[in-house]
């Protein structure tokens, strides 16, 4: 199981992800998408990615905007998944031009 990340090493990770901010046991990332459909197509290529890496993100859509907020719930707080689907959701967010 991932281990739950001390503070400064979630400082450390969060420094490489400057779109993502703390609150409390998750990161949390907003994205606005050029329309709503575009905002659907987006969320379900991280529906994907959050399926083949065993790890998923709450996700709020509200028209084109898009909330991602990451946790380890297993673990009570964050550990290496939520860092490494944050990066995934970045790479796929700008592909999208979001
Ligand atoms: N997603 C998140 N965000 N936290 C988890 O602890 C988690 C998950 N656990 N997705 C996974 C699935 C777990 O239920 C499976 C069995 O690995």
């Amino acid at each position: 199981m991932a281990e739950l990340l001390d503070d400064a090493a979630i400082t450390a990770r969060l420094k490489d992800l400057p779109n993502w901010t703390r609150d409390g046991e998750e990161i949390r990332r907003r994205v606005k998408a050029p329309s709503f459909m575009a905002g659907i197509e987006l969320v379900t290529e991280v529906a994907r990615a959050a399926e083949q890496a065993d790890h998923h993100p709450d996700i709020d859509i509200r028209w084109r905007t898009l909330t991602f907020a990451l946790s380890t719930h297993s673990a009570g707080g964050l550990t290496s998944r939520d860092f490494d689907l944050a990066a995934r959701i970045d790479a796929i967010a700008s592909r999208h031009d979001a």
